[in-house]
């Protein structure tokens, strides 16, 4: 197996499922303008708990790039996310009161529950690096890849979600994501077939939990 660029090589082969969270409905809606704003709201609130569960995983990665990583830069990439996750916790409390969105009133639902408890998973020590590492590009590049959809030309993204979608579609977001992308290319490089079966795995887990994610939206959990 060639295993240079295996992260193209498993989007190209899981290409259904990763159309499925990076253009779901509810980013199509923002793109076309026909978005239900009570919709937007329920992801507000329910993101905001990913994030605050996010940032003791990324931390977990941190620590396993420290011990693990043969590349001194991985550390860097990983700090440089975790001070994004601080400016997107300060975002989301600016963001919540213009919709009247209360974010400690938010109850954590089903999907959101799942997936916390699939991060909270990977933080074990047991859990390769080579492993969350791929998870942590693959959970970045999901709200990259959707939300710079918003922003293409001939987008109708309404004037008050623009915001919203400049904060993960963004240049910078995306060459973050694309530093992510190199160092676990790189580390699935050196893996063996062990690691690269769970990579695999995790990865697809990610793409069914980010599908849950968005499908809360819907309000009809
Ligand atoms: C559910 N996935 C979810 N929330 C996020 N904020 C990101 C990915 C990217 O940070």
């Amino acid at each position: 197996v060639e295993k240079s660029g295996m992260i193209d090589t498993w989007l190209m082969k899981h290409r259904l499922i990763y159309t499925g969270a990076t253009r779901h409905p509810l980013i199509l809606s923002i793109r076309d303008g026909t978005v239900d704003l009570s919709a937007y709201k329920r992801w507000l609130g329910q993101d905001y708990i990913f994030v605050r569960a996010f940032v003791p995983f990324v931390a977990s990665i941190l620590i396993k790039a420290w011990k693990e990583s043969d590349d001194a830069t991985d550390m860097e990439v990983i700090l440089s996310g975790m001070a994004s996750l601080n400016d997107e916790i300060a975002w989301f409390k600016s963001e919540a009161p213009k919709w009247g969105v209360q974010l400690t009133d938010i109850v954590p639902q089903k999907a959101n529950q799942d997936y916390c408890r699939f991060l909270e998973s990977l933080m074990s020590l047991d859990v390769k690096y080579t492993v969350v590492i791929t998870v942590f590009w693959a959970i970045e590049a999901v709200y990259q890849t959707s939300f710079a959809l918003c922003l293409e030309d001939g987008s109708k993204t309404p004037a008050e979600l623009r915001e919203t979608c400049q904060r993960w579609g963004n240049d910078g977001f995306g060459q973050y994501c694309n530093s992510l992308k190199k160092i676990a290319n790189r580390r699935l490089e050196k893996a063996s077939d062990d690691v690269l079966s769970a990579v695999e795995v995790a990865l697809l887990r990610v793409l069914e939990l980010e599908v849950e994610f968005w499908n809360m939206s819907r309000g009809d959990a």
